[in-house]
This record gives C-alpha cells, structure tokens and sequence, in this order.
C-alpha cells in the first residue's frame, strides 16, 4: 500500500499536535486518568487573511482528526455557530467542505470546532477572511438563509424578508422571551397556510417568538443541525419545535436491560424524536453498526450531555395521504384557536382509565383506588383531587373500564390517561375505528400503551386520536415502540411530575423537559433510552391547563 507524501505529512502534523494538546491536557488535570482523547482539525483552505467577495459564498475545506472517531464538525464566524455536521459514522479523520455566506463586508473571524464520540470538542482551529463589496447590486438574501445563524438575531426587530405569504419563511414575529420554530413540509404550506397563519398570529400573541422554516430539511442531520444552530443563535431561547406533516426523522437502537436477572436483555431500534430534542448530545453510528431495519439514519450511540435542551411537538401525517392531512391540520388549527381563546367547554378534571387491574373483592377495589389516587405512582395532585375520575374493571366496586370511555366521550375532564397494552393500531379496548366514531371530549391525552404512536404506520392511533373529525385532543403523548413511559426519577413518578409541573402553569413541553432533565432513579435508570427516545408528543406542546 502506497502512502501519500502529503496526507503523511498532514498526518503527522496532526499526531504532533494531539500529543501537544495531550501534554497540555495533563498539565491542566493532574491525577485525572484515563485523560479524554481530544479531537484535532486543521483549516486546510483558504489560508487565513483570503479576501473573499459579497453575494459569493466561502467554502471553508478543513481535516478533523480523534482516535476514537470524530462525530462533528462545527463552523463558527464571529463567535457564532453557522453550520453543524455530523460524519455518516465516527471517522478517525474526517474531511469536509463548509460553506458559508457573508452576511456583510469586513473582517470575519471562522473558526472549525470538532466532537468526538464522547462530545469532547478540539481546540478550535481559526482563521480572519476579508469580504469586500463586489458590486452596488443588493443581493436578496436566499430563502435558506433568512433564518440563517447571525441573521435574524442581528436584527430581531425586522419584519420577514419574503413578501408574498405562500413564500413566507423565517421571523414572523420577535421579541418574546421564548423561541418555538415550526418546521413546515414545504408540499403542505398552501393548503395549510390560513391555518398557519392564525396558529402563528396565535403564539406570537402569547408571548412567544416564532420562526418558521421550510427549505432544505430532508434529512434527520438536517432537521437536527437546524435546530442547533437556532438554539445558538437565539441564545439558547428556543423552547421547543413543531414539526409539521411528516419531516424527517432519525432512529436510534439501544438494548434494554432488565433488574431481574432472569430476563434476558432485549434489543430494538425505534423511531427517535429525542435525537432533535437532545441537540448538543452525541448520536452516532459506531463502526460495525448497520440499521437492522435499515434506515439510513440510525444511531446505536447516544453520549455527551442527554439532557435535553427543547422539546419536539410532532404534527404528523395522517393516514399516509397528504390532503387527507391538509384536512386535519386546519381542523387542527381551528380546535387550538378555539381552545386558545376560552371555546373549550371542558372542566378542569381527571380522568384515568386504567385497564390493567381488576378488582374481584371490595377490599381488592379499595386497594387500587387509593393506589391510583394517592400511591406511589400516581398523578397526584389531579388524582386525588375531589372532582377526578378513575376508571377501572371492579365489578365488586360498580366500576368498569367501559364507563371511563364513555366518560371520555362525554367529556368530563381536559386531561385524560390511558393506561393499557397496545399496537400501532389499539390502545386497550380502543381501536383506530373506534376513535374516528367516538367523539374525544379532552385536551391533553397521554396514552401509555405500548407503540400507539408508531409513525412507521401511516394510520396509527395516536395520529388518531389528535386527528380523527370529532376529537378535541389538542396535545397527546405516547410512545413509538415497546415501552409505555416515562421512567421514574428523583422527584419521582412520571405523572406525579408532569401533572405538578401543569399545575404549577407550565407548558406540557415544559413539564416534559423538566421531567427528563432530572437523573433517573433506580432501577428504571439503567433503561435511561427505553423511556426517552421513544417517546412522542402529538400536538402542541406549548399549550397549558386552563386554570
Ligand atoms: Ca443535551
């Protein structure tokens, strides 16, 4: 095998250097061991002080290089992220090629910034270009890049740059605290666009600022790297996105393991929405690794900080066809105004139906109430509040699961659990016909039966449940694959946490990232991917209870 003089040179120029920055390393941490490796990268072009033309694009080629793979290189001008990509698979040297146009001339400093699989970051490699004015012509700034880093913050007062409303992208309204980006599937916008525009008009009047985003977003990187580069820009504001009528999304495989010893541990790989919600975390492919359901986007590594930074709220296809989906978004958008401004007819209560326990003696139905109603793993404080309803089969106790559907359809509270075994098709004894033929007189609908959000499925229940003519479900939570929650964490329960948080006013998105965002307990700790990249939110997570 011949050796190329030059990548040799480039090569050892680089080991070099990581053995300086590994000096360095120890210097700083003494007695830390095993030390991190770092990653290194190199600007190979343009050299530092290029001049470099308005209205022309730079293109920033640079090498980074880790032992353990590099899984990321970052672009940064002026202090700013522009661009973030990921390598296919972690690559022990990655070469690429950063475009990136000047927003205005001057003096920019860019700098590359590379991550390795365990999110450490190389020491930033950086050079000054100079960009002269080429003509008097304006150059309009190019759909993508209306909402591009640096653009829409340096100027967050500017009313959006497209005139006509079909064409409408970026800022449509600014100043609020709090960021939301909807990103729209460009096919949908003209059937949707009345309905946008008053969900817009909406959350704008609500406090928020709202970015909406069409162009370029066909792949899972690219969804993802958008929202990174928007979290950096609006500095860290943005609270969370909607993704609207089936945008890309990414798969991730872990193994799940069990604290009894005599189940052996299983392995799956699920549609993940966390991998847009944990924007600064590692998901990466590690060598070897091929996607057994063969998606091209598929991640059997998930390091760095898990937190998550945002949430996701996913307004999906509907039954696979796209104007049956036009129909059921602005039916969408009309039930949330309505919601929105004070139409709901629902009362602040609970409902729980909970199909998996059934009493057979009135001490057996006394137990599981209290249990429901105040025991470990309950919603408290909406469960036991005096005006909640919970359901399950007790024939002793005069109750069944059917008088909670019934309940359901008779609307008796804005928030509704369902707790049941299920299929992409079913959630207990509710199927897909029967939601599209009973009226869902609630707001907030988690639903913690297994796979009831399988997006895979283009019919699936919960797309159901938030869609079907006569629903009024405007937010519901579930989960794509084999698993049912949300774990148990220090504060503890699930539920106990989210219904706290929505009492306390928050947001379901906010209540959601807050739940995450605490350590697990044991054991549900040691599933930490069972819980969280599985799971979905249908719908609209910014909305609240109504007090
Ligand atoms: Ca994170």
């Amino acid at each position: 095998m011949e050796i190329d003089n030059l990548n040799f040179r480039k090569l050892s120029l680089v080991i070099g250097i990581a053995l300086i920055c590994a000096g360095v390393l120890a210097c700083e941490i003494p007695g830390m061991s095993p030390k991190p490796t770092r990653p290194v990268v190199v600007i190979d072009s343009p050299p530092g002080g290029t001049q470099v033309k308005m209205g022309e694009e730079a293109e920033i080629c640079s090498t980074a290089t880790d032992e353990k793979g590099v899984t990321r290189v970052e672009l940064w001008v002026d202090g700013a992220l522009v661009r973030s990509d990921q390598s296919p698979t972690p690559q022990p040297a990655f070469s690429l090629v950063q475009r990136w146009m000047p927003p205005g001339p001057g003096s920019h400093t860019v700098e590359v910034r590379a991550y390795n699989v365990d999110g450490v970051v190389s020491e930033p490699a950086m050079i000054t270009l100079r960009v002269e004015t080429a003509t008097s012509q304006v150059t309009p700034t190019p759909a993508e890049h209306v909402t591009g880093p640096g653009e829409s913050a340096a100027e967050p007062t500017k009313e959006p740059t497209q005139g006509p409303a079909a064409s409408r992208e970026g800022e449509i309204c600014s100043g609020g605290d709090r960021v939301v980006a909807l990103l729209v599937t460009p096919a949908l916008v003209e059937g949707i666009r009345a309905g946008l525009d008053q969900f817009e008009r909406d959350l704008c009047h609500d406090g928020y600022t709202v970015v909406e985003r069409r162009s370029g977003l066909t792949t899972p990187p690219d969804v993802r790297g958008y929202l990174a580069d928007l979290y950096l820009q609006t500095g860290q504001r943005l609270v969370g996105a909607i993704l609207i009528g089936g945008l890309p999304h990414a798969y991730q495989w872990f193994t799940v393991t069990y604290a009894n010893p005599n189940i052996p541990p299983s392995s799956r790989e699920v549609i993940s929405f966390q991998c847009y919600a944990d924007l600064d975390g590692v998901f990466a492919a590690s060598p070897g690794y091929a996607s057994p359901g063969g998606h091209p986007y598929s991640y059997d590594v998930h390091s760095g900080d898990m937190d998550w930074e945002i949430w996701i709220g996913v307004l999906p296809l509907y039954r696979g066809d796209p104007a049956s989906t036009v129909e059921a978004l602005n039916r969408y958008f009309a039930k949330n105004h309505t919601y929105r401004t004070g139409g709901y007819d629902l009362p602040r209560a609970f409902l729980q139906i909970h199909e998996h326990s059934t009493a057979t003696t009135e001490e057996e139905h006394d137990q599981i109430l209290v249990g429901l109603r105040s025991g470990e793993y309950a919603w408290t404080p909406f469960s036991d509040a005096s005006n909640a309803h919970i359901f399950f089969d007790s024939p002793p106790g005069g109750l069944s699961v059917e008088q909670g559907y019934a309940a359901l359809s008779d609307g008796v509270a804005d928030l509704t659990v369902v707790e049941a075994h299920g299929t992409w098709a079913a959630s207990g004894r509710m199927d897909i016909p029967w939601v599209e033929s009973h009226p869902l007189r609630t707001v907030f609908f988690a639903d913690f039966a297994c796979s009831a959000a399988n997006l895979d499925h283009a019919e699936n229940f919960l797309t159901s449940v938030l869609y079907s003519p006569t629903s009024m479900v405007l937010v519901a939570e579930g989960t794509t694959s084999e698993s049912g929650g949300m774990g148990t964490n220090e504060n503890g329960f699930f539920g106990h946490n989210i219904a706290t948080a929505l009492s306390w006013g928050e947001s379901f998105g906010q209540a959601i990232l807050g739940h995450v965002n605490v350590p697990l307990r044991h054991p549900w700790s040691e599933n930490r991917e069972e819980h969280f990249a599985e799971q979905v939110i249908l719908g609209d997570p910014t909305l609240g209870l109504h007090p």
